[in-house]
């Protein structure tokens, strides 16, 4: 009885044969002969992230650049320009090379401003509020002046 009892409990015993190969599967797997490569990998996995995103900010910025500055919100730049003075006068604005930039201007009298760009460029604007959109394609630092007033408004750096 005991016998029959035990050979059902056979299917039990496969059970015990991974018992015994877990020590022998537990030989080719030598800890702490792995042990001391994980910490090169991880100096190599380290290295290699503090790469790429140095890799990738670098293909970021130069596709902001190109085709995302586009696409990008316009720049808006209020400028208040009455008979003698303008505001701002003379502060530098960053903006993306094809990004629009938008001269919110408040004027007492209509006049026209010169941008330094290349080519230049040309923003008539009306007396009271306005709006002037320009655009430029090419990076670099570019003046927008009121030749009137012989006044540098602002200096758009373009990238
Ligand atoms: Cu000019």
């Amino acid at each position: 009885m005991r016998a029959i009892l035990s050979e059902p409990a056979h299917p039990g015993g496969p059970p015990r044969e991974p018992i015994t190969r877990e020590p022998s599967a537990r030989m080719p797997t030598p800890a702490p002969a792995r042990r001391p490569a994980p910490p090169r990998r991880l100096l190599a996995a380290a290295l290699a992230c503090l790469l790429l995103p140095a890799l990738a900010a670098c293909g970021g910025s130069a596709e902001q650049a190109g085709s995302d500055a586009s696409d990008a919100d316009p720049v808006v730049i209020d400028v208040r320009i009455t008979d003698d003075s303008v505001d701002p006068s003379g502060e530098r604005v960053e903006v993306g090379a094809g990004q629009t930039v938008v001269l919110a201007i408040d004027a007492d009298s209509a006049g026209s401003l010169h941008v330094h760009s290349s080519p230049a460029q040309e923003v008539d604007y009306p007396a009271g509020t306005s709006e002037q959109r320009l655009v430029i394609t090419v990076p670099g630092l570019v003046e927008i002046e009121s030749h009137a007033l012989d006044q540098v408004i602002v200096q758009l750096e373009v990238r």
